[in-house]
C-alpha cells in the first residue's frame, strides 16, 4: 500500500541541502519516493505505511541537520 506525506523543511539553503535529504531517506525501508523543494522549503513522500510511519521520515530528515514539521 502507499500512502503520501509532506514534511515542512527549514534550514535547506542549495541543491546539495536537496540531495543530502533525498539520500538519507530513500534509503530507509518502506519509502517509496522522496522529492524535496528547495524553493517550498518541504519534502514529498510516498511511503508503505505498514513499513514506516510519518515520524520516523520527519526524524530521518531532522538527523539529516535540518528543521522538520509534519504538516497536515
Ligand atoms: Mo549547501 Mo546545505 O553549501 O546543508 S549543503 S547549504
Amino acid at each position: 500500500s502507499r500512502q503520501t506525506v509532506t514534511v515542512q523543511v527549514g534550514g535547506m539553503t542549495c541543491g546539495s541541502c536537496v540531495r543530502s535529504i533525498e539520500n538519507a531517506v530513500s534509503q530507509l525501508r518502506g519509502v517509496h519516493s522522496v522529492h524535496v523543494s528547495l524553493k517550498e522549503g518541504k519534502a514529498m513522500l510516498t511511503f508503505d505505511p505498514k513499513l514506516i510511519e510519518p515520524e520516523l521520515l520527519r526524524s530521518a530528515i531532522e538527523e539529516s541537520g535540518f528543521e522538520a514539521t509534519l504538516s497536515e
